[in-house]
């Protein structure tokens, strides 16, 4: 049977097989012959053993993609979560995120929460940043319930990562879409609800037999980027459209004269703040560089 593994603890790899549960296995066997190494969300080949619960990893199945940081397979998209206020979001840290995620590869899905205690002048602006980047912003409250399930319908059949810095209620966006009946927040629920290890292990939490959340440390605090200043204009989708009107080729998008970026900044076209944030982490990667 095939399944796919959730999380791995000192040597156990816990594999989710749809409508049977969860099988406490090993893979002593594929480590010898081919030195893969699991992976949490891999699908991998299994054979359950005669002690209930337990299984035997035989074969990991072809990966679609690999992340090193954290160290995990087969990823559809990344969740990055702000909360529109307590804290509001900061853009500069909310573009370093999506770049991260970008930088993966990863398919970027912005999630805004505590809506229920917002100003809807913000949600305006939050809006008129992010959609011409071409990336979904979804409003949300985790403590209202608003907007959690169109949240869940962009997670159908996925493993969607979770990111974004502390407090913006992640863990509370994850106790609502487990559907926990009375939900618990901040640390209690981490501790109560999900155990000490997640702050360790990188893991895969059900939201359906479908569907999941991946919940790792490695994606909450950011790492410094490993990235070229040249590279980092393509992480900014929305200038895609615009390069090819730059006169110079490489342009920076700093100084140069008739380059496609300003002027679509010019027109609007290109927010403000997402330039603004772009010229300031362009200029840290190049002061890095003199050292
Ligand atoms: N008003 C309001 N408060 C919320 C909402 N979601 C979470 N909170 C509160 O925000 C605080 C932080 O929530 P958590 O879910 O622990 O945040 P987190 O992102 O998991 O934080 P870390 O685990 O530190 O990264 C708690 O006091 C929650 O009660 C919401 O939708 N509305
Ligand atoms: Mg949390
Ligand atoms: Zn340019």
């Amino acid at each position: 049977m095939q399944g796919r593994i959730i999380k791995g603890i000192a040597g156990f790899y816990y594999v989710h097989v749809p409508d049977q549960g969860i099988l406490e296995c090993k893979a002593k066997g594929i480590l010898r012959k081919n030195k893969l190494k699991p992976l949490v969300g891999d699908f991998v080949e299994l054979t359950a053993l005669e002690e209930a619960g337990k299984g035997n990893i035989l074969q990991v199945l072809e990966r679609r993609n690999e992340l090193i940081r954290p160290a995990v397979a087969n990823i559809d998209q990344a969740l990055v979560i702000f909360s529109v206020t307590k804290p509001e979001p900061n853009f500069n840290l909310l573009d370093r995120f999506l770049i991260m995620m970008e930088q993966k590869g990863l398919e970027c899905i912005l999630v805004f929460n505590k809506c229920d205690i917002a100003d809807g002048d913000l949600l305006k602006k939050i809006e008129r940043i992010y959609a011409p980047c071409g990336y979904e912003v979804i409003f949300v409250s985790a403590i209202s319930g608003m907007g959690i399930s169109s949240l869940e319908e962009r997670l159908q059949g996925k493993v969607s990562a979770v990111s974004g810095p502390s407090g913006v209620g992640k863990s509370s966006i994850i106790n609502r879409l487990q559907n926990k009946v009375s939900m618990e927040t901040g640390e209690i629920s981490e501790k109560i609800q999900r155990g000490k290890h997640t702050t360790r292990h990188s893991e895969l939490i059900l939201i359906n037999e479908e569907s999941f959340i991946l919940d790792t440390p490695g994606f909450s605090s950011l790492s410094v980027f490993d990235c070229e200043k040249e590279e980092l204009e393509y992480y900014y989708p929305e200038f895609a459209l615009y390069r090819e009107q730059c006169k110079f080729s490489p342009c920076s998008h700093t100084h140069e004269p008739e380059c496609g970026i300003k002027t679509a900044l010019q027109e609007g076209k290109i927010s403000e703040v997402r330039y603004q944030n772009y010229l300031q982490i362009y200029q840290e990667m190049k002061d890095k560089r003199k050292y």
